[in-house]
């Protein structure tokens, strides 16, 4: 049956709003919690909040692959960041800006949407080229060295590099989102002869942690919340997890083991990745005042996902790359004009790999059998439905996968070690794995796991087969 949104006269607008690194810190999950987000907050009161949304791949690329192709990975084999070049070569896939041309809309973007910054030789920004009528590709924010690591010389010292530096640039004219607006903003004063799909790709609170004077102010050095961190975290985590961990570990070697050259410095960084994610915040604000200011928002379905979450030196990680709680849950928040109630809050564990199945039955389009993810709409019109749905599942290359239920979260890793932790330890502060009275909740768990997985991309397996695994949750 097609939405109400799809039965207005007039096939709805889309605005897709995706956030980079923004984790679970923030006031929409929490009053209690550091990261001021109003506008966020704004937006949920719209629409439906999910305060159990996780991401399908803790890093950029996977993640959005996933959500833009509607395919899982143990499906495409993108686990990491620059395998996405062979999926979106792939024939059968179809991104979803694309799926929405098709169905005669006129796609446009800017910022970061696929995930790539640029850098990676041969990756186009724009994903596709069928994806888009135009693009904008992302615009870097412009400062450096504000952290205070220099690079001896003839020595190596990543953090004195641009991507891995956070601190107060001197203006907001310095921000690389500005032009994402300014994109955004012109996009909407045009009258378009067909809906709109407007992508607008924000890269705060990504590294380099920058923001505007103005960001910093709620956040002063002498008082900044810190993660949690206590010194027995790790005892009870199995050695694939503290492996995964140490990706890119100079970060937290650097800032918080050796403290130096400033004892400060793990302060610092988290209230410089707050003040970054309380900018993009803002930014987000401002998206919604132009759609509210070229009168579209009655006709405009809104989706907000942020493409993983962050560790700040909590579990000795400084990044994602983890199946940790810190590092997969995302705010994500869907407003559909005349399906979803204004101020709804989802309990269930969801993926994002439902986004593009859930997009395109809210916009009215014919279901296609070939997506890993699930169309929400059924939770959308009921929030509170006691239904029986099926957990969330993370990965974290080929054979590592973390299960969410609305109890626990369970991980296994690919040499069959395994970790739990209950609902109410967002921190994953005690592996209940070992203890004899979880094994049926363990059990119960394990059932969810991928029965197959496709290989990852090797030499040997340079092509793709979608037939080789179905997701076992598929509902
Ligand atoms: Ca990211």
């Amino acid at each position: 049956m097609a939405s109400a949104v799809a039965m207005a006269s007039q096939k709805p607008n889309v605005l897709f709003i995706a956030i980079d690194d923004m984790n679970d810190w923030t006031t929409l999950f929490d009053k209690n919690n550091p990261i001021q987000t109003p506008n966020l907050e704004r937006l949920a009161a719209r629409g439906a909040f999910f305060k159990r949304a996780y991401c399908v791949v803790p890093a950029c690329v996977p993640s959005r692959t996933a959500i833009l192709s509607g395919k899982s990975p143990i499906n495409t084999h993108c686990y990491y960041n620059g395998h996405s070049r062979k999926v979106w070569r792939h024939g059968s896939v179809v991104s979803l800006s694309q799926q929405f041309r098709r169905n005669g809309y006129v796609a446009k973007g800017a910022g970061k949407i696929f995930g790539d910054h640029g850098q990676h030789k041969g990756d186009d920004p724009r994903g596709t080229k069928h994806s888009w009528d135009d693009f904008q590709p992302m615009f870097l924010s412009k400062s450096k060295h504000l952290n205070g690591y220099i690079a001896e010389k003839g020595k190596k010292q990543p953090l004195a590099d641009y991507w891995f530096d956070w601190g107060m640039v001197d203006s907001i004219k310095q921000m690389g989102d500005e032009r994402v607006i300014e994109y955004v903003k012109k996009q909407y004063k045009q009258a378009h002869d067909k809906p709109l799909f407007m992508a607008a790709g924000i890269f705060t609170p990504h590294l380099p942690f920058y923001a505007p004077p103005e960001n910093f102010k709620p956040y002063p050095l002498n008082n900044v919340r810190m993660p949690l961190m206590p010194e027995d975290d790790m005892n009870d985590v199995p050695p694939m997890g503290i492996q995964m961990a140490k990706k890119e570990h100079f970060i937290y070697e650097n800032v918080i083991k050796y403290k130096a050259p400033d004892p400060r410095s793990h302060e610092r960084m988290v209230q410089s990745y707050q003040a970054s994610a309380d900018y993009s915040d803002k930014v987000v604000g401002r998206i919604l005042d132009e759609l509210d200011a070229s009168g579209r928002t009655d006709n405009t379905i809104i989706v907000l996902w942020s493409d993983h979450g962050y560790h700040l030196g909590d579990k000795t990680s400084c990044v994602k790359f983890t199946l940790w709680e810190k590092a997969n849950r995302v705010p994500f928040i869907v407003v559909a004009p005349g399906v979803t109630k204004p101020g709804s809050v989802i309990d269930q564990p969801v993926s994002l790999l439902d986004i593009y199945p859930t997009l395109m039955e809210l916009a009215g389009q014919e279901p296609r059998d070939d997506l890993d993810g699930n169309s929400l709409v059924p939770l959308l019109k009921d929030p509170d439905s006691e239904k029986e749905w099926e957990p969330a599942l993370m990965t974290q290359g080929r054979g590592n996968h973390a299960i969410r239920t609305k109890e626990y979260r369970y991980i296994r890793y690919h040499d069959k070690t395994e970790e739990l932790y209950a609902d109410d330890d967002p921190w994953n502060h005690t592996n209940l794995a070992a203890k004899p009275e979880y094994a049926d909740v363990l059990a119960r768990h394990r059932a969810h796991l991928p029965k197959t997985e496709a290989p990852g991309i090797s030499a040997k397996h340079q092509t793709l087969d979608y037939k080789a695994s179905k997701q076992p949750n598929k509902k």
